[in-house]
């Protein structure tokens, strides 16, 4: 018991307590939100060169400048690359190379060799010559989009700045990972990106890092992407937005489609950073874990309590509390045997369920443990700066050495030991936790004391963790401030980003400590857990070739949809609070996620830190089993929160998940436009109505796809919800009742219940909600048709087998309704084998049907409002239509 006490403490005094910090370095200021108008600026030295792609400027240092927070360069090279109609590339970098590039491997960001400048692109871009400076506009509209002119270039081995005017009161949504608002205005306001393991504060650098944003001006969207990995502020000021960055080089891309809609904001944003992955069926189930399951019987426990309460689960999973010792690869011989663990994994098996845990990337030092000198003889660890001597931090299990996920034998090294694990208990998916990286101490500590378990710092009295602070800062600072060859003050850069954690090397890896290729840290930090959740795809695809893999991350950069889920999403999943606000932030921090690529992303249902209650867990479990990923996660030492601990968060629980796996062809037809449109699974009101002002800074209310509108309760103790309706005829779910909008209306909402709309317009391919995934895939196919007020409407079904990577034979149909017609068309390759069945249909009555020549008498639902047709088995291999009457 002692071991969890400890560690719910460290949960609840790693964001409280004051601790020593290394010292700022003497010319850097924490925050700084001016701009630096003594900045000398660049000018185009000589002519303008025409490219194959675009355009190539040579930059020049204007005279009378002084360096700033590093050393200023001399000569820059802008490139510029009409990469496709809606994506320009705009890339400011020093002409010797120097500078740090985001690599395009091994990570997975393939950045599009273009090969010819697009020939009708939708933007423009300007510059002027001295002082350089430049605008990128829309052609359609010559609205400016980005406008750096009057504006200070700094461009310093350590630090670039760089600001656009922007309207004054500019709707800016993204600049994630950040728990907050949805929309992130010029609210005087500084992101920082650098990854931190952190519980969620808001607007502070947590996790992930994504120095992107989308606009919404005039209910016309653009985009904006800065490529870059390395630590920075981005400051959202009226009237512009500055970027400090503490290396790297400008590496910009803009997304201007036409028609300027948000949501082709973020086709053309994931057409350069990677699709979403596309889920297997059993991933979009509800799934249960927490921290602090003693042993495994009671996991086992919980599965069975879910099957006599009748509350549907997918997928159980465990924490760290699985491993000996909380080493990777291992299992506590006596809480979690492995035998025991293989039965529990056949069990669930057996029953169309699964099974997931978590994998850590530090890997202990123990003399004795074989998945640390295996990673050791292939030589896969971070170094210390001489490049030689590996980096030892401390995380659960002690001292630790860090993977190396740019080793050429990383690769090697992770399939062996994850794909052996996975084999030894049939594991269906892997979560990586901790791979920003976090590490307890500073610098690298416990040399010569391998297997001794150090003290977590939290534990010590203060004085004690004072002075151990002091050692490690002095050992740190003893290997020097940089890395051989390399000019640069890695330990203490001379622009001091608003890290929430001080020093950028305090509770990660030093930023002084080497990569691969001699990359310091410094310059990769933000990649780590990217580049792990790269790595760790491939590594389970060997484990079962073929399949969709299951794969969480918590921290993340562009382009890690493409590898794995997120759960970790601002103030909302990760380590939140079991708190009202939280519940509310979660929903901006999905929809910030589904922006970003990475579709499959939910919060700890239910709340993470501190003890949830009844009512705060109803109102999460009816939200959170609609969130893309959905799970009831908890901390450990915090009151039990599945579901079935209170009857009446059991009944808000078989209610939403009823309503989830009933919509699951449409969930999936979406992922599935995730995958290959990039559109969200979630999206904002605003995405979907851009010119309906009232939505701009809506954040509880959300759609899923275009076609759910979602006014969940996120206040304590309200029992309805003011909600607003976009235009169009709105259906509630459950009873069929229309709304007009545009309008604002109160919906009433008791605990169990949460407010679901259809849009008029809309055809919802449905399936009868079962206890699995597969049982529901297993039940006919129906379809709700919610006309619009002209009688019409629309919807797609895509089908394929639900798991593969690969599939042969896929079907895209396409539904159709219009003067009491429905008709199917489309491409129908899929050998669907359950028939459609049933079609409701709302917004206007009808008696009967016509299918295949024989009519059906269509009655009226009194539950749900809609007149239901029955009796036949439609054929959704081939097209059909049907006619009522
Ligand atoms: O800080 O593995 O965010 O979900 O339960 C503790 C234990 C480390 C942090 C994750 C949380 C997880 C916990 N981990």
């Amino acid at each position: 018991m002692a071991k969890y006490s400890s560690i719910l403490v460290a949960i609840l005094l790693s964001f409280t307590v004051v601790h020593a910090e290394l010292p700022a370095a003497a010319p850097g200021i924490v925050v700084d939100s001016s701009v630096s108008h003594n900045a000398a600026g660049y000018h185009v030295n000589g002519h303008a060169q025409k490219t194959k792609t675009g355009l190539h400027l040579p930059l020049v240092l204007n005279s009378g400048k002084t360096d700033l927070y590093g050393k200023a360069i001399n000569k820059l090279s802008v490139d510029v690359d009409f990469e496709t109609s809606d994506r320009l590339h705009v890339r400011i970098a020093d002409t010797a190379g120097k500078q740090y590039l985001v690599p395009d491997s091994p990570l997975g960001l393939v950045r599009p060799k273009t090969k010819k400048a697009a020939s009708h692109p939708n933007y423009s871009f300007h510059y002027t010559d001295k002082p350089f400076s430049f605008k990128v506009t829309r052609n359609s509209d010559k609205e400016v989009l980005f406008d750096t002119t009057g504006q200070p270039l700094v461009f310093e081995d350590q630090y670039l700045e760089l600001t656009t005017k922007v309207p004054d009161n500019a709707n800016l949504y993204g600049f994630g990972e950040v728990t907050g608002a949805y929309r992130r205005n010029n609210h005087a306001n500084v992101t920082t990106l650098w990854a931190r393991d952190v519980a969620d504060p808001f607007y502070q650098n947590q996790y992930g890092s994504h120095p992107a944003y989308t606009e919404i001006r005039n209910g016309k969207a653009h985009g904006n992407l800065l490529l870059n990995a390395h630590g920075m502020d981005i400051f959202t000021m009226t009237g512009r937005i500055t970027y400090k960055v503490i290396g790297g080089v400008l590496d910009f891309y803009f997304f201007v489609p036409e028609p300027a809609t948000p949501n082709a904001v973020v086709t053309s944003y994931t057409d350069l950073v990677g699709k979403s992955i596309m889920p297997a069926h059993w991933m979009l189930g509800w799934h249960q874990c927490r921290y602090g399951y003693h042993n495994i019987s009671e996991v086992d426990g919980v599965v069975e309590s879910y099957r006599e309460n009748k509350i549907p689960l997918e997928t159980m999973w465990t924490d760290i509390d699985y491993m000996d010792r909380t080493k990777d690869f291992t299992f506590d011989p006596i809480n979690f045997p492995i035998s025991k663990v293989k039965a529990l994994t056949s069990k669930l098996h057996s029953r169309q369920q699964r099974y997931v845990v978590m994998i850590d990337p530090a890997i202990s030092t123990n003399t004795s443990y074989e998945p640390y000198s295996r990673g050791h003889n292939l030589d896969v660890f971070m170094k210390l700066n001489d490049y030689k001597t590996e980096l030892q931090g401390q995380v659960w299990p002690g001292y630790t050495a860090f993977p190396d996920w740019w080793h050429p034998n990383v690769q090697k090294y992770w399939d062996y030991e994850v794909t052996n694990f996975m084999k030894s208990i049939e594991l269906d998916g892997v979560w990586i936790d901790m791979n920003e990286p976090s590490s307890f101490c500073l610098g690298s500590c416990g040399t010569g004391k391998r297997n001794e378990s150090p003290e977590f710092w939290w534990n010590l009295p203060a004085d004690d963790y004072v002075k151990l602070h002091a050692e490690w800062e002095a050992n740190l600072n003893a290997l020097g401030t940089g890395v051989p060859g390399d000019s640069r003050n890695l330990l203490y850069p001379p622009y001091v980003i608003n890290n929430g954690a001080g020093n950028l090397s305090e509770k990660t890896a030093p930023t002084t400590a080497l990569h691969y290729g001699k990359v310091p840290h410094y310059d990769v930090h933000n990649l780590y857990g990217h580049a792990e959740s790269h790595v760790t795809n491939k590594a389970i695809q060997k484990y079962r070739p073929g399949e969709r893999v299951f794969l969480l991350t918590r921290s993340q950069f562009p382009g890690t949809g493409k590898n794995a889920g997120h759960w970790y999403v601002s103030g909302q999943t990760g380590d939140n609070f079991s708190q009202w606000n939280y519940l509310k932030v979660s929903i901006a921090a999905v929809l910030q996620m589904q922006q970003m690529g990475i579709a499959f992303s939910g919060s700890d249902v239910c709340g993470f830190n501190g003890d949830t209650n009844m009512q705060l867990c109803a109102r999460w479990q009816a939200l959170g089993s609609l969130y893309p990923f959905a799970r009831n996660h908890n901390g450990i030492g915090q009151v039990s929160q599945e579901p079935y601990r209170w009857p009446e968060v059991a009944e808000a629980t078989r209610l939403a998940l009823a309503a989830r796996y009933a919509m699951m062809p449409y969930l999936y037809t979406l992922f599935e436009e995730a995958n290959t449109v990039g559109t969200g699974v979630w999206r904002p009101l605003i995405f979907e109505y851009p010119k309906d002002d009232r939505f701009l800074a809506e954040d509880v209310q959300f759609l899923i796809g275009d076609s759910v509108l979602v006014s969940p309760i996120v206040v304590e103790n309200a029992t309805s919800i003011h909600a607003k309706f976009p235009t169009g005829v709105w259906y509630d779910w459950y009873n069929g009742k229309a709304v007009n909008g545009p309008t604002s209306k109160t919906i009433e909402a008791p605990l169990t219940h949460i407010p679901l709309h259809v849009r008029g317009g809309a055809i919802l391919p449905l399936k009868a909600p079962k206890m699995t995934i597969d049982a529901t895939y297993a039940t006919p196919y129906e379809l709700l048709v919610a006309l619009d007020t002209s009688g019409k409407a629309s919807g797609r079904l895509y089908i394929d087998d639900g798991h593969s990577i690969e599939q042969q034979k896929t079907s895209d149909i396409d539904f159709k309704f219009a003067k009491g017609k429905l008709s199917a068309s489309g491409k129908f390759h899929y050998h669907e084998q359950t028939k459609l069945e049933k079609i409701a249909v709302l917004g206007s009555s009808y008696k009967s049907v016509k299918v295949n020549g024989k009519s059906y008498s269509v009655r009226k639902d009194s539950t749900t409002g809609a007149y239901v047709a029955q009796g036949f088995k439609i054929d959704l291999t081939k097209p059909f239509s049907v006619e009522f009457h």
